[in-house]
């Protein structure tokens, strides 16, 4: 495994030279974040940050993520353009080494939660999801000022309301479709750059807010990899947003996606299962429902290869900034990561 840790930039509140001083700390997962989604993103922008990872002494290997435009996943006349904008950005940041690029196919919201700072036993503050919550917060049929940093800002709620209606039309089978147009254009690109596409699955793995969501389970899993069946054509296997369903087989899925060679990148999170959602919480495994050494051996046995860093912290230690994306849970995560790689390599080898 590659040990990586994602940054959001300049305006990332965290110094990369911290980072660097995690213990084996090797990659820096990042973007450019001031450029719309959709259009190619300039040279000197990708130049910049590479310069900037590479002289914190981390690699830049991994992008998360290339936001995928909205009218490819609605498939409007429109949406060749952003393609083929979107094929520019795969050969540039090729040409920069990535290696290894995290995309999501969600409508209209990423990540959707309905607190970020829920308190928990101990005082640290962490992400939840109340699905009897979930109607409070949901931007299209509320007041509910909640935004997400996943989401996208840049829509007024009326934008969003118009946007969301189109999807309210629109069958899974439908944005299957779309998918399966996307894909079919960027994939070759992919393969001639030697680049690993990492698609992250729906976070909750469920439709939201009436919209529809496909990469949820292993069936759709399995469906998704059978669309351009080749190696890079791959996942980011998110253990917590899986892991929020109590269907999801986490360990099974990371032995047969990593036997398969699919999974490119894993996003390693612990999440507890209540029965009205989730919370996420500490990566240990006794702190929520996942068994991460059972998930690190199955990647570990199956000859996982790909990068892998520690998902959503908690805050902790009186720590504040981005909701999930704080420093010290984090580096916490990364070292217990490192200690679970490190016995497992050395006890079963
Ligand atoms: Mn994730």
């Amino acid at each position: 495994m590659k040990l990586s840790f994602r940054w959001y930039g300049r305006e990332d509140s965290i110094p990369l030279q911290y980072i660097t001083q995690i213990p084996g700390m090797q990659t820096i997962v990042t973007a450019v974040y001031d450029v719309p989604a959709g259009e190619v993103w300039p040279r000197e922008s990708i130049a910049g940050l590479k310069a900037m990872v590479e002289a914190a002494g981390l690699s830049f290997e991994v992008i998360e993520s290339i936001p995928v435009h909205e009218d490819i996943k609605l498939g409007l006349d429109s949406r060749d353009r952003y393609i083929a904008n979107y094929c520019e950005n795969i050969r540039r940041v090729a040409e920069a080494g990535i290696r290894c690029i995290c995309y999501n196919f969600m409508p209209v919201f990423d990540w959707t939660r309905t607190e970020t700072e829920h308190v928990l036993p101990d005082g640290s503050t962490t992400l939840v999801y109340y699905e009897d919550e979930a109607s409070r917060v949901n931007p299209l049929d509320s007041d509910s000022d909640l935004t997400l940093p996943g989401w996208d800002a840049s829509y007024s709620r009326e934008e969003l309301r118009r946007v969301a209606a189109q999807y309210q039309q629109m069958s899974e089978e439908k944005l299957w479709e779309n998918l399966t147009y996307f894909l079919e254009r960027i994939i070759p690109v992919a393969v001639e750059c030697g680049v690993n596409m990492a698609i992250h699955e729906d976070d909750p793995c469920w439709s939201i807010f009436g919209l529809p969501r496909i990469i949820t389970c292993e069936e759709k899993l399995d469906r998704f990899l059978k669309i351009v069946d080749v190696p890079n054509n791959g996942i980011t296997l998110c253990t917590g947003s899986l892991g929020c369903s109590a269907r999801n087989d986490v360990v099974r899925m990371a032995a047969k996606y990593a036997a398969m060679g699919r999974i490119h990148f894993a996003h390693m999170r612990n999440v507890a299962l209540l029965s009205n959602g989730f919370e996420e919480r500490a990566h240990l495994s006794a702190c929520g429902s996942l068994d991460m050494y059972a998930i690190m051996k199955a990647l570990h046995d199956n000859g996982f290869n790909g990068y892998i860093r520690p998902d959503h912290g908690r805050m902790i230690w009186g720590e504040t900034g981005r909701p999930g994306y704080g420093l010290y849970d984090r580096a916490l995560g990364a070292a217990y990561l490192n200690g679970l790689w490190e016995a497992i390599s050395k006890f079963f080898n």
